[in-house]
């Protein structure tokens, strides 16, 4: 009788492949995915107790904060602050990195994480998702400084992301592929549901918000265009998809294939990358699709090559499959270069 993978037993066997591993990054995801459970149980019957709707507060972004929002900031930060494993954080929900350290050495790693996004769909239960990425150190002192936040993603020691819809999923990816696992609630487990995600190469889906349109560059709305033309042959026009939620619509991009874009727009001068933000949302996502054997670039350069200089700095987002971003790429580089 198979009982299946646990998550538990993934991130061990994982560990073993590295002898030198202290233990630290096992640990650091087991409380993960141990807090991804508390979340996942306050969404799913958010709707019947008072913590839906919103606090009355902005965040850093300036956007409405809900009550979900911060409960699952509340219980994300208190997790990885009582592990000992972190030496700093960054929180989408906070202005400021928060420094981890209870008076002994503080830890060896950094994570910087969005508690639930895409909140803004919580009332009307379209599905949101938490997501984080995590570094190695790379300061000597006694504290932690913020350059220890700001590395590229290529440095990830692990990302990955949760996803509250019709069940719970993690995602993740500690180097070795892109795994995805489903909550069983009646045993509090998440067991392996899809192991190494491959990305087709090809999709014939596209995934934007259309309504910003007229405020993208040439190359970008020459590649909506393209895409939308009736040519049988190629597969196009294709589908539309798109939730307005990073997470879902990043989850049905790495399964399905097509792509995902976020790209920059003039709609917003204080937003002039566009709206998605580098450190714990796109660097984590390309990861994730770069080890599904996908392709994330800000439409001229790899994301997971990009040197976050901010901790809340934006980039112009584009993922999925390797066929689609490189066409999205040439028709940039055709027209806005
Ligand atoms: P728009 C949610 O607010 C979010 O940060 C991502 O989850 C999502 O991809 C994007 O914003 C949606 O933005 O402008 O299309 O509503």
């Amino acid at each position: 009788m198979q009982i299946g993978m646990t998550l538990a037993k993934h991130i061990y066997d994982t560990q073993r492949l590295h002898p030198e591993a202290t233990g630290a990054l096992t640990l650091i995801l087991n409380q993960v995915s141990m807090a991804a459970k508390i979340v996942s149980r306050e969404v799913r019957k958010a709707g019947l107790v008072d913590i839906l709707g919103l606090t009355g507060q902005k965040n850093v972004q300036g956007e409405d904060v809900r009550k979900l929002d911060e409960f699952a900031n509340e219980i994300f930060m208190a997790a990885f602050s009582q592990l000992g494993n972190f030496c700093i954080m960054a929180s989408e929900e906070r202005e400021e990195p928060v420094l981890v350290s209870d008076g002994r050495k503080s830890g060896d790693y950094t994570i910087a994480f969005d508690p639930l996004d895409g909140s803004s769909n919580i009332d009307a239960n379209v599905s949101v998702g938490t997501i984080f990425a995590v570094h190695r150190r790379v300061s000597e002192g006694d504290e932690a400084v913020p350059e220890d936040l700001l590395q590229t993603g290529r440095a990830l020691a692990a990302a990955g992301y949760v996803l509250y819809g019709s069940s719970t999923m993690l995602v993740m990816s500690t180097g070795h592929g892109t795994h995805a696992f489903t909550l069983d609630p009646s045993v509090g487990e998440f067991l392996e549901c899809h192991h190494q995600i491959t990305i087709p190469k090809r999709g014939k889906t596209y995934s934007c918000n259309e309504g910003n349109y007229p405020y993208w560059s040439e190359g970008v709305r020459h590649y909506i265009a393209y895409i939308k033309e009736a040519d049988p042959a190629s597969g196009r026009p294709y589908s539309s998809r798109y939730i307005g939620s990073m997470v879902a619509d990043i989850h049905r991009t790495l399964l399905y294939g097509g792509i995902f874009m976020y790209p920059a727009d003039t709609k917003d001068p204080k937003k002039p990358s566009g709206k998605l933000r580098l450190l714990y949302e796109c660097s984590p996502m390309a990861f994730l699709i770069e080890q599904a054997g996908g392709v994330a670039s800000n439409g001229t350069a790899p994301i997971l090559d990009l040197q976050p200089t901010q901790i809340h700095e934006r980039t112009a987002f584009f993922a999925g499959s390797p066929e689609n971003v490189r066409e999205l790429e040439r028709s940039i580089a055709q027209y806005d270069m």
